[in-house]
């Protein structure tokens, strides 16, 4: 019987949308080899002939599993979900909770995260890119810190991790590199914390990866 191919991850150690999907591997204990792509050098490697026929958008994540290239750090995820419900889930059983797992995932992966990627940001000046930042985020956690105040039990939605928790980490990261103040978030920040201590979050940190630099590294 043929073995099956170690998946691979196209990645950025910085990238949140990278990250959630490294976060969900070590969560559902998948193995598999990092390739990265960096976002930066030399004009960004996501725009080379070679990576643009595996993401048209010319963005990380992209991961190549089963026989299949997938990209959207979502999609990714609910696959990984589909395919290996164990060890652990990251979608609930109940519609009610897996459809508020979802919408705190838009709203950071649709509301918050493309206003304050790097494409976006490259096309204004230096100074207008930390205000946009800070403002898209400022917006998108206003809403977030709301509907969490309703959803969140030790998690985002209840005492079960899920696809939520895994896109707000990054999102958290995110805001703390533009500086955001959290003390208009207490609901954000305490579940930000909580999941920093769990292995999975840790091991698939930007300051952990095979492409983290020296100067950034844990
Ligand atoms: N909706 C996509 C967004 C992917 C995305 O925005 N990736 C960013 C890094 S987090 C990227 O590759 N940016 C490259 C660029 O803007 O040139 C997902 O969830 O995977």
């Amino acid at each position: 019987m043929a073995v099956p191919e170690k998946p691979i991850l196209y990645s950025y150690f910085r990238s949140s949308c990278s990250w959630r999907v490294r976060i969900a591997l070590a969560l559902k204990g998948i193995d598999y080899d990092i390739i990265p792509i960096n976002l930066i050098k030399d004009g960004g490697q996501q725009f080379t002939r070679e990576f643009q026929t595996l993401s048209p958008m010319n963005q990380v994540p992209v991961l190549k599993i089963d026989d299949v290239t997938l990209a959207q750090s979502l999609a990714i995820i609910e696959y990984l979900e589909e395919t290996r419900p164990t060890p652990i889930r990251l979608l609930p059983q109940d519609p009610k909770k897996r459809a508020s797992v979802r919408m705190i995932s838009d709203i950071i992966a649709s509301g918050i995260q493309p206003l304050q990627n790097l494409s976006v940001l490259k096309k204004m000046g230096q100074e207008t890119q930390l205000t946009w930042a800070r403002a898209v985020i400022n917006s998108g956690f206003g809403a977030l810190e709301h509907v969490l105040q309703s959803t969140a039990g030790k998690y985002c939605v209840g005492d079960e991790i899920s696809m939520a928790d895994i896109c707000l980490v990054p999102q958290v990261a995110n805001a703390e590199r533009f500086k955001v103040d959290f003390s208009p978030y207490p609901t954000i920040s305490r579940i930000n914390k909580t999941l920093l201590t769990m292995e999975a979050f840790q091991v698939s940190h930007p300051s952990r990866q095979p492409d983290t630099p020296p100067e950034l590294r844990a």
